[in-house]
């Protein structure tokens, strides 16, 4: 398999951290034996999990007042999937990228294909854009896109959603997220039932083309950039939109789409019990949709999320959502935010493993709750680090990603390679 970082440097990073990580994960092995846990079940889980990367992830992100574009750039979407190829060969948890159309739009689907096998990389979920007008496009997105009053706009809106469907089956993908900023900014501008009806037209229209092993996820969103109403604005209208839809329409929980403190792992534990719940963007965020790095603001949001899912599964071990990062970088390097990043979700997921669910159930229905949430805090306060490490070593990763990785020169080589082109706006999100 094709690999951009030294074998040997990786190698040799490994080797002299082995000793110290082997004796850590012993001495964390023989405390979890006394509860009972066998450490290598939770090491075999550990190193199955895998988080996909958004594409437009690894270019430097901004805000509207400005971005400071970071060197070497990706260009294009096989400079972003070189850079994908070294997120998941050093973190081993990021295997598929998610794509996002027109910004990754290949000539040759095929090229594109097998440039990311080359890597191990396969693609996750797509990403439609009826957010922004392309150049030569017929009509405009300004005032909506599926949820517009104008027939002919929601048209191309529902034609582009279902392109999208046909370009990810020639790439292998199996899911189509929907996101649409469609809303108001002044009360009256626009009529409540009037637009969510015509979005569940629409949505129904795309539904139609989703061949039968795919499944499609609804994206719910407080604000922006409407910031009055957004038509799909909260888990309700999302579950509503996804239950009318069909069966294999879901709903997806972008950490950073809520209002400050609203319980998302209350949502979590909703949508799941009505069998919506179909994928996660994980992200953090302290006020708005700040897209900031998972685990970075709220790392115990993180893992009571993990819990409410490890929950589920301890009753439905076939559930599987789509998990995906969603970050914009506008202050670091995206390789080394996005590796940390998924090791935070992973860390979240290993620790919601070690919760002593039986003693939980039995405190929560004594009415124990000091008991209660202090058998979720033994878990979450285990430091759980040498269980992610040796996943990383055992498949072929890095004990530590972001130190090898600065070990590498990677960034310095593509800045040579990827000289900065001052006309073009760059890849990341502003
Ligand atoms: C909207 C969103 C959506 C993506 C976009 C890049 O805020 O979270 O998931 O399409 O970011
Ligand atoms: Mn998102």
């Amino acid at each position: 398999m094709k690999q951009l970082i030294d074998q040997n440097l990786l190698q040799e990073h490994n080797t002299k951290q082995e000793a110290a990580v082997t004796s850590d994960y012993n001495a964390l092995a023989e405390k979890l034996d006394r509860s009972g846990i066998k450490i290598d079940t939770i090491l075999e889980q550990a190193k199955q999990f895998a988080v996909a990367v958004p594409s437009w992830g690894v270019g430097t992100g901004g805000t509207r007042f400005a971005r400071f574009p970071g060197l070497g750039e990706p260009r294009n979407i096989f400079e972003k999937l070189d850079d994908c190829s070294v997120i998941q060969l050093l973190s081993q948890a990021t295997p598929a990228v998610s794509l996002h159309i027109p910004w990754d739009r290949p000539k040759d689907p095929n090229e594109l294909r097998q440039y990311a096998e080359q890597y191990g990389l396969h693609f996750d979920a797509m990403n439609s854009n009826t957010f922004q007008d392309q150049i030569g496009q017929e009509e405009s997105y300004k005032f909506g896109s599926l949820t517009h009053t104008d027939k002919a706009v929601r048209e191309q809106a529902i034609a582009h959603n279902i392109d999208v469907v046909e370009l990810g089956q020639k790439l292998g993908s199996k899911a189509l997220t929907v996101w649409v900023g469609d809303g108001s900014n002044f009360p009256g501008q626009q009529h409540f039932k009037n637009s969510f009806t015509h979005y569940l037209e629409s949505i129904k229209e795309v539904y139609k083309s989703l061949p039968d092993d795919w499944n499609m996820l609804l994206e719910h969103k407080i604000f922006e950039p409407a910031f009055y109403s957004t038509v799909i604005q909260d888990w309700g209208s999302n579950y509503l939109a996804a239950k009318e839809t069909g069966e294999r329409c879901m709903s997806l929980v972008d950490l950073g789409h809520h209002a400050p403190n609203v319980n998302i792992e209350m949502i979590v534990s909703r949508l799941a019990q009505f069998g919506k719940l179909g994928g996660f963007h994980f992200n953090d965020s302290k006020y708005g949709d700040d897209d900031l790095d998972s685990g970075s603001i709220n790392p115990y949001q993180l893992f009571l999320i993990f819990n409410e899912l490890t929950d589920i599964r301890a009753q439905n071990p076939a559930y599987s959502p789509f998990y995906m990062l969603d970050q914009s970088h506008n202050v670091t390097d995206p390789v080394e935010s996005l590796m940390y990043s998924a090791a935070e979700v992973q860390r979240a997921f290993v620790k919601s493993l070690l919760v002593d669910r039986k003693a939980l159930t039995q405190y929560q229905e004594a009415n124990d709750p000091m008991m209660a949430q202090a058998s979720l805090k033994q878990a979450y306060n285990l430091d759980v680090e040498p269980i992610l490490q040796m996943a990383r070593l055992q498949a072929g990763g890095a004990i530590d990603p972001v130190s090898c990785y600065r070990a590498s020169g990677y960034r310095a080589a593509v800045a040579k390679s990827r000289p900065a082109d001052p006309n073009k706006t760059g890849s990341g999100i502003v």
